[in-house]
Formats: C-alpha cells, structure tokens, sequence
C-alpha cells in the first residue's frame, strides 16, 4: 500500500495515526498538492491529500474513505465500532474535527492574503465557527475518549485537528477556554503514534 501525503496535512496525519496504530506497513509518498510538479491531481481530481493506493492500484480518497477502508481490511485494534449507531457517533465527532480544520485551512489561506486584499470578516467567520466546534466537543468529552472506553477515530481527529489549531491559529490560545480539551490532547498527544506524525518544526 502507498498513502500520498503532505507531512503538514493534518488529513493525512490522521491516516498515518491509524496505520502506525494498528502496525499496516504503508509506504509514504511525501508529495504536496500546492506545487506545480505534483502528482496528486493524476490520483484524486480533487488534487487533495491524502491519497492511499491499494497494492492492486485502486486510490482511495477523502481521509474519512480511507479510515473506512483501513477498518475494512479488519486489522486490530478497532477505531470504528462494528455496530450501527455507534460507528455513526464516532463519524459525527470525525466529521466536527475535520470541520474545525476546513476552517482552520480557510482562515489561514486568508491571512496569506496581501493585507490590502485580505478580509478579516472571512477570517472571524471562521475562527466563529472553530469556536463553536470546541464548545461543543469540550461538552461531550466526560472521560478520557470521546465514545467508550477505549480510542477510537472520533480521538484521532480530535487530537489532529486540536494540534493543527496549534500550527496554524495559535492565537486563538484554545487551551485557555477549553481545559477538558487541554488534558485530553496532553494525553493523546503522548502516543507514540502521534509523537511520530507530528509535522515538522
Ligand atoms: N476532506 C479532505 C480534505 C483534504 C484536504 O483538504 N487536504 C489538503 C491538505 S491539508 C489539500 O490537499 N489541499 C490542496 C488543495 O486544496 O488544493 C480529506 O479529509 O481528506
């Protein structure tokens, strides 16, 4: 298997957790849509990563597609729970993570903007929205994990879009509002498999 990626993707990170959880070899093809000799569009026409190729040459896209797929091969442990209702809670947390990162990627493509072409209503629109997003999820965390006892894809996103608030929004200082939120990211972020998917520097 091969997963095309950008080591800043925050999409793609969440991949890689997975992977390196649950020990599937995978080589990494380091590749960033943003530059002009990319491969990225020939795998996905949406010219986004990350990408995973099947050693039977099938590509598969977007990151949710992807952890379906890696759950599908029902290699241990689980991050998706085999019932219904459930593996759709853990879906919803995944889909308010990676919500709060479409935002986060918005605000921060507008603040590349010349100042004089930049809007920071956009910007604020987003941030609005990010805000809401950790409220909810500083809610519902009661335990250590989003959903059960134990981590599942719900933590993974939560723990990547979290770091990638760090990366890319730091002013917004999450860490001051959202305490449960703060604890929650100091433990996950200790695993291994996101000590070794941190973006560099
Ligand atoms: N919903 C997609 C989002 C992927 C995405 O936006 N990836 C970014 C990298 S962080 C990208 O490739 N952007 C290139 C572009 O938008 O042209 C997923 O979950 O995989």
């Amino acid at each position: 298997m091969k997963l095309t990626a950008s080591l800043t993707s925050p999409y793609a990170r969440k991949i890689r957790i997975l992977l390196a959880e649950k020990h599937i070899p995978c080589d990494l093809v380091v590749d960033s849509p943003w530059e002009t000799a990319t491969s990225v569009p020939a795998l996905n026409p949406l010219g986004k990563v990350p990408v995973l190729e099947t050693d039977e040459g099938e590509a598969f896209f977007d990151s949710p597609v992807i952890a379906g797929f890696l759950e599908a091969l029902d290699i241990p442990p689980h991050f998706i729970p085999q019932d219904g209702l459930p593996a759709v809670r853990v879906r919803q947390t995944e889909a308010l993570a990676d919500g709060i990162l479409d935002a986060t990627v918005l605000a921060y493509l507008e603040t590349l903007r010349p100042a004089e072409a930049r809007m920071q209503s956009s910007i604020d629109r987003q941030f609005d929205k990010i805000g809401r997003a950790l409220s909810r999820l500083e809610e519902q965390l009661s335990g250590e994990f989003f959903h059960g006892n134990r981590i599942s894809l719900a933590d993974v996103a939560v723990g990547c879009a979290l770091e990638y608030l760090d990366l890319r929004a730091a002013s917004l200082n999450w860490r001051e509002h959202y305490p449960r939120l703060k604890a929650f990211q100091a433990s996950i972020g200790e695993r291994d498999s996101f000590v070794s998917t941190r973006p560099p520097g």
